[in-house]
């Protein structure tokens, strides 16, 4: 089949590569240059394990080119942005401009699939009515579904192919055809459903994470207050067979978890309480943090230096898009007037920051972990306590033991433990 796929970011260049290299032709489409560029060599700009080689593969035998504009194809699949706006709804600009860039080529039994995450009703409504102005009947004329990706970066080419995903046709019809045709490559179960169900679907499996990590995140800010250790409750209730309680933090970030919840919200605000309080909660968290740092310096007379370790948005990768830790560290320059400086060399990112966690930590009145990252897990204590101007750490993500720091004549603090507080 020809296929063109518009947007070939992190879901769309691994999913054209998936597509060529399994009995396909594809074009890939992108607004940036440097992406088509780079792809036409058979390169990539994007980090991915084992992606370059399979992209290479597919461009020297011919299965896979990347251009401006679309050509008649089989099937179009939109795998762009929906980034939220300041008011917390979803920016549909990029996934309007993908289906209007397609309508000129689009014939009569042609497949029109949308990948990205959206809000419910995206794909019959705001797509279906696009086709139905350009005279196309979904459902009759042409082929429409939704079918979200689940992968989680690092892993995309392996979750590609081995998760089971969710096929919503537009009518029953449509859902078979795209069925059939992800199976050229998906091993996992593909099921059959309805376009607005298969959206909802999407964002409940982020929103489910989002509520949980919030209900943790109240079960630490409580446990404060009692003089009781959260991670403990948390393991002992997990013993359960049907509980699973998540972990508390300074926050949620990512691109998914942290924004699928508003897609939700901003279709019934009124109703969707729950998922709307459990946005704000970890939304509050770095505030929370911040408070918890004012606290644990509020001894110190004049400038007061905390060194924070870890600026992603979770351990081990390289990502720092909606990181709550960005939220902390301007919240203690700017309101707190702290000097911070911050350790992470999995990034690279604006701000005073240090490749060594001890030249980091010289004079440090706080030493807080914000993202346990491996090569935090074993530090020189003795040297810390040594070079620290107050002899105190705060780690927010239970990666730490007390006793290692505090037999080394350091003070240990942990969110979501109260015994310091009581
Ligand atoms: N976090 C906590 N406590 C927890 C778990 C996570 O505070 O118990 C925080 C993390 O520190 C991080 C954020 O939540 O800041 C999100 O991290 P994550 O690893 O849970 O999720 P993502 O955003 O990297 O990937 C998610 C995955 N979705 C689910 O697990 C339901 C992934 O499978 C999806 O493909 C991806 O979103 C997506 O694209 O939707």
């Amino acid at each position: 089949m020809n296929i063109c796929i518009i947007g070939l970011g992190y879901i769309g260049l691994p999913t054209a590569a998936m597509f060529a290299t399994h009995g396909h032709n594809v074009l890939g489409i992108d607004v940036n240059q440097k992406v088509i560029d780079a792809l036409n060599k058979g390169k990539i700009i994007i980090e991915e394990p084992n992606l370059e080689e399979t992209v290479n593969t597919a461009v020297k035998n011919g299965s896979l080119r990347a251009a401006m504009e679309p050509e008649e194809s089989d099937a179009f699949i939109i795998c762009v942005p929906t980034p939220i706006k300041p008011d917390k709804t979803a920016d549909l600009t990029y996934v309007e401009e993908g289906i209007r860039k397609i309508l000129p080529y689009l014939k009569k039994g042609n497949i029109i699939i949308l990948e990205s995450t959206s809000p419910p009703g995206t794909t019959r409504d705001f797509i279906g009515s696009i086709l139905k102005e350009a005279g196309f009947v979904p459902g009759e004329d042409v082929y429409l579904a939704y079918c979200p990706e689940r992968v989680l970066p690092g892993r995309i080419l392996i979750e590609l192919k081995e998760n089971s995903r969710v096929v919503g046709g537009i009518n029953e019809e449509s859902a078979h055809v795209v069925k059939k045709l992800y199976e050229s490559f998906v091993r996992g179960e593909i099921y059959i459903s309805e376009a607005t169900t298969a959206e909802m679907c999407k964002l409940m499996e982020n929103t489910y994470r989002d509520v949980n990590i919030a209900l943790a995140n109240e079960l630490a800010m409580l446990c404060e207050k009692m003089g009781v250790n959260a991670w403990d409750v948390i393991k002992y209730a997990n013993k359960h067979p049907r509980v699973n309680l998540h972990m508390p933090g300074p926050g949620v970030g990512g691109h998914c978890i942290a924004v699928d919840p508003w897609f939700i919200v901003e279709k019934q605000p009124e109703r969707a309480k729950i998922i709307n309080l459990a946005r704000n909660t970890n939304d509050g968290m770095p505030h929370y943090v911040f408070e918890k740092i004012k606290d644990l310096t509020k001894n110190v007379e004049g400038k007061i230096k905390v060194c924070i370790l870890g600026i992603t948005y979770k351990p081990n990768v390289d990502d720092m898009r909606e990181s709550p830790v960005i939220e902390l560290i301007h919240l203690l320059n700017e309101q707190g007037g702290f000097e911070t400086v911050v350790v992470d060399n999995h990034v690279n990112f604006e701000g005073s920051k240090e490749r060594d966690v001890y030249t980091a930590a010289k004079d440090a009145h706080l030493l807080v972990l914000a993202v346990n990252h491996n090569e935090f897990k074993e530090l020189d204590i003795p040297r810390l306590k040594n070079i620290m101007k107050c002899p105190v750490v705060f780690d927010t993500r239970n990666y730490w033991a007390a006793d290692a720091f505090e037999k080394n004549g350091m003070e240990y603090h942990l969110l979501g433990w109260g015994r310091n507080k009581s």
